[in-house]
């Protein structure tokens, strides 16, 4: 009996210290990488490894052996905790390219070939809490390095430390499909594209409202920066009372809209933020389709868009008279 009971001690220490072991190894620091031989992160990953700190300067070398020192990919992921409560920088010094998205939303996106360049996104922490983080990098060819550094209150610009870091497999968010949204959702849909002659594959996301002032900043979608992108919002607009809407747009730079396929304003020239506006009959409870182009040259983006209805005061078309949808090129009446 005794010695059964000894045995069953042994076995429960044996197993308790095995399990305190595990727990141990599995309370890593860092972030995710997972490493593809490829620029594009296609496929499943050819390495994952946990990263203590993104401070990695390969050179002309590989980022781990049996790996190509050039054209390689690499998603790190995981969770970021801020050590006190402000404005930081987040700075990430690449060779090539990398983008970034701090709980969902892009905040770098520098997807080109580059010397060591910093990328930073101005962003305000708070005290303790903990980020979602997706790091994004490629190495085209040449030298290579990647490095995740921050500065701000009572933070000296330094790589970020190992014991903020939190490894968490995170993919960025995937891309919209119109036509799989909750039939209650409110909002345009935003078709983003590099220039201005709506070319190319548009990144979409729902807009609720209508109502930026980008500034000389960009509009946080992947691949756009500041300057040339233009933009065509879809959807429809309900109207809840019958009468005269006046339409009216606030844009630098170019704008063109239409209400029902009429064109209710086309100003597609450069210009400093100006307001347009067009006139049109609707009927309470009836939705009408709703086309919105924009572009922005360069300097400052501003796109709104507005109503009145039966003369009263202009307000920002809200989110609860709109709907997304796609409505194709045809039939906008240019
Ligand atoms: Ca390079
Ligand atoms: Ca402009
Ligand atoms: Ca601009």
């Amino acid at each position: 009996m005794r010695h059964s009971f000894a045995k069953r001690i042994t076995l429960l220490l044996v197993l308790f210290t095995g399990f305190s072991v595990v727990a141990q190894t599995d309370v890593k620091t860092g972030l995710l990488g997972q490493y593809f031989k490829n620029m594009t992160l296609t496929g499943p990953p050819a390495l994952k490894r946990v990263d203590a700190q993104i401070n990695f300067d390969w050179g002309e070398g590989a980022p781990a052996e049996g790996f190509p020192a050039d054209q390689f990919s690499v998603r790190w992921s995981g969770q970021v905790q801020a050590p006190a409560t402000g404005k930081f920088k987040l700075i990430f010094e690449t060779d090539d390219g990398v983008r970034v998205w701090l709980n969902g939303k892009l905040v770098v996106e520098d997807w080109t070939d580059r010397a060591p360049t910093e990328s930073i996104a101005e962003v305000v922490l708070e005290d303790g809490k903990r980020y979602d983080i997706i790091i994004e990098y490629f190495e085209n060819g040449g030298g290579a390095s990647a490095k995740f550094l921050w500065s701000g209150p009572s933070t000296l610009k330094q790589p970020v430390p190992s014991f903020r870091l939190t490894p968490k497999e995170l993919a960025p968010p995937p891309e919209l499909d119109v036509t799989k949204l909750p039939a209650d959702t409110r909002g345009l849909v935003g078709h983003y594209f590099k220039g201005r002659n709506f070319a190319g594959k548009p990144a979409l996301r729902i807009d609720p409202e209508i109502a930026f002032d980008w500034g000389m900043g960009d509009p946080g979608m992947r691949g756009l920066g500041p300057d040339d992108f233009c933009v065509r919002w879809t959807g429809q607009v309900k109207a809840d009372k019958t009468g005269t809407h006046t339409f009216f747009t606030e844009t630098d730079d170019g704008v063109r809209l239409w209400v029902n396929g009429t064109k209710l304003v086309d100003q597609w020239v450069d210009q400093g933020t100006t307001e347009f506006k067009g006139e049109i009959n609707l009927e309470a409870g009836k939705t009408y389709d709703l086309v919105m182009e924009y572009y922005e040259n360069n300097g400052d983006a501003v796109a709104k868009l507005f109503w009145s209805v039966g003369g009263a005061e202009k307000k920002i078309i809200p989110a609860a008279a709109l709907s997304p949808r796609e409505i194709g090129d045809k039939g906008q009446k240019r």
